[in-house]
């Protein structure tokens, strides 16, 4: 049988100047960057709903993309099709990981009985795949999102019949995560949220999202499973608006829930900008809340304000996501998952394989980069000398609890003297990122 990547050579590094477009110009995964290589920091995956399940349709049109799984319905021989076409794909990209929803793998389900035999049968088919194979796990998720039964929400659904499905999706979707090795579990809120606050209790429902969470953190332990559990922000879309729009509003009910210790964030670019943030603030707040778990890497368009997923290509912003990444210590468990599509025009198979090519070069690029901003740390030493202050003294008394406030007046009053302004130096720094960009 002939595969549909079949006439795709497996991809090779051929460094910056080879102009061959099926190859990595700056992905080389054995160079050594900061004592590790560059596979063992990115942690590169590639997920399989952007990548093998959707079709091309938008909601003016259907799909164009005709892959041979596509057309017809979602029964376990697409799911088989769909299953040998996607390990022969990491096999030609080489990258170390893949990331999964249940319902991306296994075969159209209607009831809960034929959800959990239909993924059952793909489950082992998947372990099976893994054993051949070198790819390994990054994370996997149950998609509550997609079936209209979930329209009005999983955990935060009104009837809790549907929040029931939903943690047999979770159950299943987590225990498969723990049999196939994998580093992480993600929770993805896709309705946990509301389109109209006048028929929406949102005290219940974030108690509900909750306890929900804490049933999955108590299940992971229950079962032994290892790896990390990380919630992705996103403040809206499908839904208005969405619980978990950001990090700091997840660290914020993590602590409500004594879960700040149990859980991280996987953060997403296009998530972030939808928020209005930047993609390095996120990183920054995870790291600060220390509950920095993995990336979902893609970007948006400017001039677009809905989740593009589009591949990265910003140098700039993608080096400075990696300098805070790595100076919060870098991945552990987690990694860089591309949640990104080609475009609906891009509709053969090797427009899959120049979408992960050129956001492996720029990653590449990105952490080589970061690591020789690390290496003669200017904005570190820049921030040192901000703070300071702050590590001695009436500031160190402060930070350590042991100040009242009426004492820390007491002391602008002795000194009696007005703080002189000083400089924050925006555009040296700037500088100093545009001069390594490169
Ligand atoms: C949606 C999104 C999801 C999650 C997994 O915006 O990012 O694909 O990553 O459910
Ligand atoms: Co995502």
């Amino acid at each position: 049988m002939t595969g549909y990547f079949d006439h795709i050579d497996p991809i090779k590094f051929e460094g910056s100047d080879s102009d061959n477009p099926l190859a990595f110009k700056y992905y080389d995964p054995k160079k050594v960057v900061m004592g590790k290589t560059i596979e063992e920091h990115l942690r590169v995956a590639v997920c399989y709903w952007h990548t093998f399940c959707w079709d091309g349709a938008d909601v003016f049109g259907g799909g164009p993309f005709n892959r041979p799984w596509h057309g017809g319905k979602n029964d376990q021989a697409a799911a088989d099709a769909k299953l040998d076409a996607a390990f022969d794909f990491f096999d030609r990209l080489g990258q170390p990981f893949f990331c999964f929803h249940d319902v991306d793998v296994m075969a159209e389900a209607e009831t809960p009985k034929e959800h959990v035999e239909n993924f059952a049968q793909i489950v082992d088919k998947i372990e099976a795949k893994m054993a051949q194979h070198s790819t390994k796990l990054l994370w996997g998720t149950a998609n509550l999102f997609s079936h209209p039964r979930y329209m009005a929400g999983a955990a935060t659904n009104p009837n809790p019949d549907v929040t029931a499905f939903a943690a047999l999706q979770v159950q299943q979707c987590l225990e498969a995560t723990h049999k196939f090795g994998g580093a992480g579990y993600v929770l993805w809120g896709g309705r946990e949220g509301y389109d109209t606050i006048l028929n929406t209790n949102v005290g219940q429902e974030m108690q509900q999202l909750g306890r929900f969470l804490s049933m999955v953190v108590e299940h992971k332990h229950k079962i032994g499973f290892k790896g990390d559990i990380w919630i992705e922000p996103k403040p809206h879309e499908p839904t208005k608006h969405q619980y978990d729009r950001d990090v700091g509003t997840v660290f914020g009910f993590l602590k409500e829930y004594g879960l700040e210790n149990e859980v991280g964030v996987n953060i997403e670019p296009n998530h972030a900008t939808l928020a209005g943030n930047s993609f390095e603030h996120e990183v920054e707040m995870a790291n600060a809340f220390g509950i920095f778990g993995s990336i979902d890497f893609n970007r948006g368009d400017p001039q677009n304000g809905w989740d593009t997923d589009q591949f990265p290509n910003d140098l700039r912003e993608t080096t400075l996501a990696l300098y805070y990444i790595l100076k919060g210590g870098g991945f552990k468990n987690g990694g860089s998952n591309f949640d990104a599509k080609v475009r609906r025009q891009s509709c053969d198979a090797e427009d899959l394989f120049y979408g992960h090519i050129g956001g492996m070069d720029l990653l590449a690029r990105a952490l080589i980069n970061a690591a020789e901003m690390i290496e003669n740390d200017e904005l570190q030493a820049f921030k040192d000398a901000r703070y300071a202050g702050w590590k001695s003294g009436s500031g160190a008394k402060v930070l350590s609890g042991n100040m009242t406030l009426e004492g820390f007046a007491a002391e602008a009053l002795r000194d009696n003297a007005s703080p002189k302004p000083v400089s924050g130096r925006q555009e040296k720094l700037e500088n100093y990122i545009s001069n390594h960009v490169k």
